[in-house]
């Protein structure tokens, strides 16, 4: 089913990499598994609505056209609009082009990034692709279009050049460096003059936003009023909307009868010694190296602790054709290995270490079982793991040690804040996270459920809108002078 113009006078069409859903091909036949992350659930309320799109590639390669067509139909139900990529294409424009240079140099790694020409064309001929297919939709000047992150950069533009009034909004989801690193990137001026496309370009920090500001000013010479950049007789606004998780959901697994039972579980099965917990995806910017050296301080420094603790690592697979995640899997393999060899013994290992993905129910029952959570992002533009975490814990105790480099640090000011490239800070803050009192972990605790709770994902999406919605409203009123 597709949209013609006259079903409707005004849609919300919501653009990202991924469509919010997972095509699975088992015994010949093709399942849709709806995604369960935050961005589905925040945006969820929106994009079912009738009328609405989400626009992305589906995360699969039809074998030929007669499934393309099938998938399309498949999706059209559910509002989802594909994105259909060759294999070519992902390797240029998403491990090429967003994975090989946006995200290294977006998380301040400088030497990571390579730069490959073929791949940056790629990265532009899909983001045109995305375009066309927007257009394809027969998009009216009344919608409105909210782009999700770094791999469409340029999609504001395009967008703008066929549609002068539209709304656009953009968000992205990881960290924007400062205007010196960000001119590492050869293709940099695009890259920022397809953002300025969008009406509203929004990040989860102050300190990002300043960043993208800096680099408006210093590399493409824009005059900046406050937080406003004029671009082409429009006002274009650069904010911060840190995104929450849905509280509701994990609170209400965390209070279920199953959750709490296979949390206890859990916990007897390591003996119920003190559960320290760490979920990412497999990335350098998650600092799991780091994490691991500091365990291990800890167990050389403080002995009495062995047998004690208890490091449960759940690393979901990420991107591991990329050369340097493959080399991190290796690497954490390695020290894992290292840690439980040399300080375990056999009644006791030190790591439960964990390469794969489980359903969120198990993940609730781990927030609810641990004790500390400890996330030590090198660069992470908000981290919801932590506040999955602290969503979960208003029945039970744990304490949250959170790196001050991830954007939740500005937020959960409550958490044992540490530098994630200092081995000491990590090993003292697990130390205290360990002994802290239950009253000083409830206290601390209940500050941090507070702010997850009220700025939750609902909240984002709507301020984010509402913003939007009154930034036309001014442009459209400055036009009218
Ligand atoms: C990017 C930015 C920013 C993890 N393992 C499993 C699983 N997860 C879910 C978690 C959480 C999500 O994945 C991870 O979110 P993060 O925010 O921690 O990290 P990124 O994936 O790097 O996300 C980040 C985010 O975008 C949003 O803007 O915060 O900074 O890098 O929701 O629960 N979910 C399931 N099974 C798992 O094994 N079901």
């Amino acid at each position: 089913m597709y949209f013609s113009k006259r079903m409707r006078n005004n849609r919300t069409i919501i653009i990202s990499n991924r469509l919010p859903v997972r095509i699975e091909r088992r015994d010949h036949e093709l399942h849709f598994i709806p995604s369960e992350g935050g961005l589905a659930t925040g945006l969820g309320s929106i994009y079912q609505q009738e009328g609405n799109i989400w626009v992305g590639w589906p995360g699969f390669v039809p074998e030929n056209e007669e499934e393309e067509t099938l998938v399309r139909e498949k999706l059209a139900d559910l509002n989802l609009i594909p994105v259909f990529l060759t294999e070519e294409e992902l390797q240029g424009y998403y491990e090429g082009f967003s994975n090989e240079v946006l995200w290294p140099i977006f998380h301040y790694r400088l030497s990571y990034a390579v730069y490959n020409t073929e791949n940056w064309l790629t990265y532009k001929s899909v983001n045109q692709k995305f375009a066309s297919v927007v257009q394809q939709q027969h998009i009216d000047e009344k919608d409105e279009v909210w782009i999700h992150d770094y791999q469409l950069m340029l999609l504001p533009e395009l967008i703008r050049q066929s549609n002068d009034t539209i709304a656009i909004g953009y968000f992205q989801h990881i960290p924007f460096p400062p205007d010196e690193v960000f001119r590492s990137i050869p293709w940099r001026d695009e890259l920022i003059k397809g953002l300025l496309g969008a009406d509203l370009i929004a990040f989860h920090t102050y300190n990002d936003t300043q960043h993208f500001l800096n680099a408006c000013t210093h590399i493409l010479g824009l005059p900046i009023h406050n937080n406003c950049l004029h671009v082409g007789g429009r006002s274009v606004f650069a904010e911060v909307y840190p995104m929450g998780i849905d509280f509701e959901k994990f609170s209400g697994l965390a209070r279920s009868t199953a959750i709490r039972e296979r949390a206890t579980q859990i916990r007897d099965f390591y003996k119920n010694r003190k559960f320290i917990l760490c979920i990412d995806r497999l990335d350098y910017s998650k600092g799991i190296i780091e994490r691991l050296e500091a365990y291990e301080s800890l167990l050389k420094e403080y002995p009495e602790l062995r047998e004690q603790v208890i490091l449960y690592m759940l690393v979901v697979p990420s991107r591991d054709t990329v050369p340097q995640y493959k080399a991190l899997r290796d690497e954490i393999d390695r020290q894992v290995g290292h840690i439980n060899a040399v300080y375990g013994i056999n009644e006791w290992i030190p790591i439960a270490y964990f390469y794969n993905s489980y359903p969120v129910e198990e993940l609730s029952a781990l927030y609810v079982a641990a004790d500390v959570c400890l996330v030590t992002s090198i660069r992470d533009g908000m981290n919801l793991v932590c506040k999955e975490y602290v969503a979960s814990k208003e029945e039970s105790d744990g304490v949250l040690v959170l790196s001050e480099l991830a954007g939740a640090s500005k937020e959960l000011l409550e958490a044992i804040q540490v530098n994630p490239n200092s081995v000491d800070q990590i090993r003292e803050a697990l130390k205290q996270a360990i002994e802290m009192p239950a009253e000083e972990q409830q206290r601390r605790m209940r500050d941090s459920i507070d702010i997850v709770r009220k700025f939750n994902v609902r909240h984002w999406v709507k301020i984010f809108f509402n913003r939007l919605r009154e930034i036309k409203l001014l442009q459209r009123q400055e036009m009218a002078r």
